[in-house]
Parts: structure tokens; C-alpha cells; sequence
């Protein structure tokens, strides 16, 4: 049967698609299945994520390099013994530092990224108070006079700038909740009485959801919100709007 010549006009375009697909596909599994972070915190948690995959393929790497080249080096061509030698120090050395100096590096690396993380700007952009009761979410911006709660239908929906450092305080008014956008790659109990504070800079625009990370009673699976990052003016409009109290 004859092939039906591709037409050369939807070349490119197949060539570009094939090309996004393999480079989202790579970028996707180099992730080693994090999601792909929308926040800088995110994004240094994400580099330690990987170094460590990447350190456990090496080791895995090098340890089926050893078991290969010692079942081939020293299989039995004959019924003599092998060296019987009963210690070699300097090996056995080595295979006791070499681990100790891995998990050192990786401990320096999670120390270094978590300070970064848990670190508190002096002077943030903007503060949001997260409060979190059965079953929803309320959010204030103290600075702006504006409050955010559910409609009692949809879930509440807070309003961030791009680029700017966030504040969120964590509050709760009754249980444990956790504060959790995915795509954050962050989150973060409420507790009573514990004062939990996280600076966050969202470095892209877009919708996420968020959710209560701790199971806190019967309808914990109702505590929904979104999140919206958008360019510093829309967030001036978006508290104009709230402030008039026209949408929710
Ligand atoms: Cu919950």
C-alpha cells in the first residue's frame, strides 16, 4: 500500500509538538514526581529534592557497576580458593566514611534549603491572616481592610501579587488544620496557641487549589480553597473590588 506523504506545511508544527512533548515529558520526569513549583520556596525545595535523587542514582549507579564487574572478574573458573585474606582496612575504611560523607553533604544541603524556607523577611509586601476552623477558611489582609470567606457554596478564593513576599499567619479558632497549596510545595500547621508564621513569593501568575493537609474531623474534606496570583495592578483592582464588597 502506498504511505501517504506527510504535508511538508505541518512538518514544523509535528516537529515543534513532538519537540514540547519530549521537553515537558523530560522536565516532568527530571522532577522525580514533584510538581513543578509556582512558589520560591517551592523551587529551592525542589533543587534539594532532586540532588538527593540525583546522589542515590549515582550510588545506585556505582553499586551495580561493583556487583556486575565482581560477578564477571571473579566467578569460579576453577575449584581453587579464593584470597582468603580475612580484613582489608583500608577498604573496609572507605566503605564506612564514603556513606557517613553522603549523608553528611545531603543533612548540610536540607539544613541550608529549610533555613531558607522557614526564614522570615523584616519587612514583607504583603500579610494575609489564614484562619482555619470547621470547615472552611477565612482570609484577612490587615493592611487592606479586606476580608475574605466563603459564600457558603464556594470555596474562598485569596488573591495574591506576583513577586511579592507574602505573610501568612497561621491561625486556627478550633482544631489542628494545615495550610496547603500544592504547587507551593509548602505547607504548614495551624495550631492553637502556636504562633506559625511562612513568607512566600509566588514567582508566576495563574489558579491553584489549596486544601487542609490534617485531617481535622468528619468534614475536613470541605476545606478547599484557591489561590490566584496575579500582576500587582489586578491585585490593586481585585481589593478595590472586595473593599466595595461586590463579589465575594
Ligand atoms: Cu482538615
Amino acid at each position: 500500500m502506498p504511505s501517504v506523504p506527510f504535508p511538508c506545511r505541518l512538518r514544523p508544527l509535528a516537529a515543534v509538538s513532538v519537540g514540547s512533548l519530549l521537553v515537558s515529558g523530560c522536565s516532568e520526569a527530571l522532577r522525580f514526581g514533584a510538581p513543578d513549583p509556582v512558589s520560591g520556596d517551592g523551587r529551592d525545595i525542589l533543587q534539594l529534592w532532586q540532588g538527593a535523587h540525583w546522589a542515590g542514582a549515582a550510588v545506585g549507579g556505582l553499586i551495580w557497576a561493583l556487583v556486575v564487574f565482581s560477578v564477571l572478574r571473579y566467578r569460579r573458573r576453577n575449584d581453587d580458593l579464593p584470597s582468603q585474606s580475612p580484613e582489608n582496612i583500608p577498604l573496609e575504611i572507605a566503605y564506612t566514611v564514603t556513606p557517613l560523607v553522603i549523608v553528611a553533604v545531603l543533612f548540610g544541603f536540607t539544613v541550608v534549603t529549610q533555613q531558607r524556607v522557614t526564614a522570615l523577611s523584616a519587612e514583607p509586601d504583603v500579610v494575609v491572616d489564614v484562619v482555619g476552623f470547621q470547615w472552611s477558611w477565612q482570609f484577612e489582609y490587615p493592611d487592606e481592610g479586606v476580608t475574605v470567606a466563603s459564600d457558603g457554596v464556594n470555596p474562598p478564593r485569596m488573591v495574591l501579587p506576583v513577586g511579592a513576599t507574602v505573610r501568612f499567619r497561621l491561625e486556627t479558632s478550633d482544631v489542628i488544620h494545615s495550610f496547603w497549596v500544592p504547587k507551593f510545595l509548602v505547607k504548614r500547621d495551624l495550631i492553637p496557641n502556636v504562633d506559625n508564621q511562612i513568607d512566600i513569593e509566588v514567582v508566576e501568575a495563574g489558579q491553584w487549589v489549596g486544601r487542609c493537609a490534617e485531617f481535622c474531623g468528619l468534614d475536613h474534606y470541605r476545606m478547599l480553597f484557591e489561590v490566584a496570583a496575579v500582576p500587582a495592578d489586578e491585585y490593586r483592582a481585585w481589593l478595590e473590588v472586595q473593599r466595595e464588597g461586590t463579589v465575594r
